[in-house]
């Protein structure tokens, strides 16, 4: 029950398809804090290290192909079991099996086009914050609300 930071992108189908505020809002309504966001174009060089886990996948060319073909929202979110909490939120990598109320069980249908990503760990969400945040750009600062959202 640790505070926790987690990489979040809305991926290049959710900013074309305009659901960048929409995705953002329903992390938002969870109680999550934004420590860090920005728009980016994802480097091929990028996306091989962020998605490094599966190199030689069938699925890789066409992934990575994929996340550099238009900007990204990237975001660096905390809160309480926040890498849970994110994957919760987005429902399992594959749109047709994600719940309805998941981000991708109510907005995708195609696993290689699923909106949004989330860090699976919290080692991996280090590494992957790394590769898209300076220190300096990740900002410390408290809510008032905070206190409405968890007990302690
Ligand atoms: P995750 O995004 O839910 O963590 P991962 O297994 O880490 O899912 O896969 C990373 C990304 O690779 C997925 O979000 C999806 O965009 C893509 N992907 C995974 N499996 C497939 C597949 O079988 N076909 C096409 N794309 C896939
Ligand atoms: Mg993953």
């Amino acid at each position: 029950m640790s505070t926790e930071q987690t990489l979040v992108l809305v991926k290049p189908d959710g900013v074309q398809r305009g659901l960048g505020g929409t995705i953002i809002s329903r992390l938002e309504a969870r109680g999550l804090r934004i420590v860090a966001m920005k728009m980016l174009q994802v480097s091929r060089d990028m996306a091989m290290k962020h998605y490094g886990a599966h190199q030689g996948k069938p699925f890789f060319n066409g992934l990575v192909d994929f996340i550099t073909s238009g900007p990204v929202i990237a975001m660096v979110l905390e809160g309480r079991s926040a890498v849970e909490m994110v994957r919760t939120t987005m429902g399992v990598t594959d749109p047709l099996k994600a719940q309805p109320g998941t981000v991708r069980g109510d907005l995708g249908v195609d696993i290689g086009r699923n909106l949004v990503h989330g860090s699976d760990s919290t080692e991996s969400a280090a590494q992957e914050i790394g590769f898209f945040f300076s220190p300096d750009e990740i900002l410390s600062y408290e809510r008032d609300v905070d206190r409405w959202i968890t007990e302690s």
